[in-house]
């Protein structure tokens, strides 16, 4: 895998309205969201990649994580239909952009009553599993399958018990390497990978990004970037605290192809 593209979009001040299973963690602050989106998209440039910086769309507080709306494969683009009402319009609003780079024939889409976010799905090479969640129900995840299969491409179900999103919890760095913590560490779905581990207290490091051969890691896990950096992998760190306060990651900021 090489990537070329990364699309980000700018958080709004409306971020502080995003939906969240932490309000204990306080709402954002606009002003330390937008510091940190900014080191983000640097940290991408370092990895080579063109970043594609979409404006800010108020009226959809949750729109900067454009991992949900869209699922881009190397054969094409997945418009999803997201699972939270309150986000569901932002499929409209990535699409012409996601046209930019694809012909037409090379965009499908998840239709009612199939729900999908995107942050639900993992792409390890030709394999894409997919969380079955609050977000992404049975039927998006049978019509999602099938777009892949056309394509020559395979997916499979992995049901999810406690987080939001299948990479709040794994993420896959490539060489055979995978992230694991809590309810994915014993799954059977991933029994053949190089399983690292996370702690319970750095549960939410668990979601870095590998970009050509680089990952980034979320600022205040030691343990995950020593762990990273110890299966010899170049590290770069950015904080996403502003984001967490929004159950929001390192893989939710970006769309990477
Ligand atoms: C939401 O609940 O949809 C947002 N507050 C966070 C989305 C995070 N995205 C992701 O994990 N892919």
């Amino acid at each position: 895998t090489k990537f070329e593209n990364v699309i980000v979009r700018r958080p709004g001040k409306s971020l502080c309205d995003g939906i969240t299973s932490a309000p204990e963690l306080g709402q954002p602050i606009y002003e330390r969201a937008i510091e940190e989106h900014d080191d983000y998209i640097e940290a991408l440039k370092q990895c080579g990649v063109a970043v594609t910086v979409l404006p800010a769309l108020e009226e959809f507080p949750d729109s900067c994580f454009v991992e949900d709306p869209a699922v881009i494969t190397r054969c094409g683009a997945i418009i999803t239909n997201p699972g939270a009402d309150s986000r569901n319009g932002e499929k409209e609003a990535i699409e012409p952009t996601i046209r930019l780079f694809f012909d037409d024939d090379k965009v499908k889409h998840i239709v009612a009553p199939g729900t999908l976010d995107g942050g639900d799905v993992m792409m390890v090479g030709d394999h894409f599993f997919v969380g079955r969640s609050a977000r992404t129900n049975e039927e998006g995840i049978r019509q999602f399958i099938e777009i892949l299969e056309g394509w020559g491409l395979s997916g499979s179900e992995v049901p999810l018990e406690e987080v939001l999103h299948l990479k709040t919890g794994v993420n896959y760095l490539e060489d055979g390497n995978m992230l694991v913590s809590g309810e994915f560490i014993d799954k059977p779905d991933f029994a053949a990978y190089n399983k690292v581990v996370v702690p319970e207290d750095e549960a939410y490091g668990a979601n870095c990004i590998w970009v050509n051969g680089t990952v980034i890691v979320p600022e205040g896990y030691p343990t995950v970037l020593k762990a990273v950096q110890d299966l010899g992998y170049k590290t770069l760190v950015v904080d996403t605290s502003e984001y967490r306060k929004v159950d929001g990651g390192l893989s939710c900021l970006s769309l990477r192809f």
